[in-house]
């Protein structure tokens, strides 16, 4: 009798260890696409900000955190080990960003880290430093190159490519005279050696600029045929995707998005622009990017793309010749907050990693669990006489919450009060309470700000919108709950 039972109990801690579910508490949900269900698992919990996930020669998930924290995660057991705290790196918003594992592992050992620091003279700097993995821990750091940074508008993503070059998607630190200058690295996807050498077949002799012209890019990845695509943050308007050429200049600050703007369509008549693949207003701040071409065949084919501000994974299916994106899903929308990476498995499983705790959290978030890594696996078929039918899309009409929602609230937030340091609180706003002829002017051009975010404009909305989201704030943020006609602000928009 005792025999048998610790027999059974011995069965019961195989299989439990074998288990990938670590964590008790944690249960794997369902999800049903058109044909295919799916296994939704959370497999690591408390995290701080993981940035960047990379599947490793190992089979293990390579993870960094803002902190300054590389460690491997068992994506079986959930088990996490810790390799490599960076000490010299700098939080304030952004900490240790992007990483890439070198693709010959067995012959070159190396791991390629970006990551903030400050300097003693508080100039803040953004390095490449390249670490070397003894089988324990990452040791013997190189720095490859330091360039300028910045509190945030740094980017990163980093890559390599298949004839082993190293691209750098980075930001535009908020210095738009610089972006198009090749002598500067801002805003740009930079190429260099594994060594942090330039390459000599570069496009602008002695400068590590392959392509430039982007505002805040955190997504970056090869298609199986070794097309490049970025994803980056707009400003008020257009987060986009991009397909990088080299050479290619795609836009920005001149451009959001296409050329549909009076300003826009002069400037692109003098200088030749590469538009988007795809363009999002409102914005939904896209961060990791990665290839899927697994056993998920809804999702074969196609750029997952994580958003922080959309809290959602996007699927964008390409055409055959992974150039174009031919229609997009949305998955997950707010159930995990905000999304900061993407990572496919050679098996076909997807990773996401939340961004709850980093320096703009949504409402709700971050809950106790938070930040996670989850897994999207694929568990079974659905029968085909249980199909459902899709309905066509509803009509994408905004009421006055959902303007507020999608242009105003990712920065001053549903109860308007906005971060304390970076976006100003609507419920002591003297601007929002006060003339309509200082309050206008200031929502159709925005302003820069020395300390702070600064605004943008949004004299992209129409009148009607405009006078809708000011009516909406006031009543819900300040004592002034006058109302400001379209008519009154297009009479002021055509005075400015
Ligand atoms: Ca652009
Ligand atoms: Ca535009």
């Amino acid at each position: 009798m005792m025999a048998t039972l610790s027999g059974v109990a011995a069965l019961l801690i195989a299989s439990f260890a074998y288990r990938p579910q670590q964590f008790p508490g944690f249960k794997t949900e369902k999800l049903e696409l058109d044909s295919t269900i799916l296994d939704i698992t959370t497999i690591a919990k408390n995290l701080n900000v993981p940035w960047e996930m990379v599947w490793g020669p190992d089979n293990m998930i390579w993870f960094t955190d803002h902190d300054g924290k590389v460690s491997r995660l068992n994506p079986k057991t959930g088990q996490t080990t810790e390799l490599l705290q960076i000490k010299d790196y700098y939080r304030k918003r952004l900490g240790l960003m992007s990483m890439v594992l070198h693709p010959d592992w067995k012959t070159n050992p190396h791991v390629f880290i970006n990551y903030t620091h400050i300097q003693p003279d508080s100039v803040i700097v953004s390095k490449l430093v390249r670490y070397t993995y003894n089988g324990k821990a990452l040791i013997e750091p190189v720095l490859l190159k330091q360039i300028p940074g910045y509190l945030g508008h740094n980017g990163s993503r980093l890559v390599i490519s298949k004839d082993r070059k190293l691209l750098w998607a980075t930001g535009d630190l908020k210095q738009k005279e610089t972006i198009h200058n090749p002598a500067f690295t801002n805003g740009k996807v930079l190429r260099l050696n594994l060594d942090g050498t330039i390459p000599a077949d570069n496009p602008h002799p002695g400068s590590p600029a392959w392509a430039m012209g982007f505002r805040v890019p955190q997504g970056l990845t090869y298609t199986k045929n070794g097309n490049l695509f970025i994803a980056e943050h707009g400003d008020a308007t257009d987060d986009e995707v991009n397909l990088v050429a080299k050479g290619g200049d795609y836009g920005w600050p001149n451009l959001a998005g296409f050329s549909d703007m009076p300003e826009e369509k002069k400037h692109s008549e003098t200088r030749e622009t590469i538009f988007p693949v795809k363009a999002w207003t409102p914005t939904i701040a896209p961060a990791g990017m990665d290839f899927y071409d697994g056993n998920i065949p809804e999702w074969k084919n196609a750029l997952l793309l994580s958003t922080l501000k959309g809290q959602s994974l996007r699927v964008l299916k390409l055409d055959a010749k992974q150039e174009k994106i031919l229609s997009e899903d949305i998955i997950f929308s707010q159930k995990f907050g905000r999304l900061r990476d993407v990572c496919g498995s050679p098996a076909g499983d997807i990773y996401i990693s939340t961004s709850n705790r980093d320096w703009n959290p949504p409402a709700n978030f971050p809950v106790t669990t938070d930040d996670r890594i989850i897994r999207i696996s694929k568990s079974g078929v659905i029968p085909k006489n249980r199909r459902m039918v899709k309905t066509a899309k509803q009509a994408d009409k905004q009421s006055t919450a959902s303007l507020f929602a999608n242009f105003c609230e990712s920065c001053h937030k549903a109860d308007g009060r906005g971060v304390p340091g970076s976006f100003p609180s609507l419920v002591t706003s003297s601007r929002l309470s006060g003339e309509n002829t200082v309050l206008i002017p200031f929502l159709l051009k925005g302003s820069q700000s020395a300390s702070g975010e600064g605004m943008p404009g949004f004299g992209f909305l129409t009148d009607e919108q405009l006078s809708d989201i000011v009516f909406y704030a006031r009543s819900k943020f300040s004592s002034n709950t006058n109302v400001v006609s379209a008519r009154e602000i297009g009479a002021i928009r055509a005075k400015n």
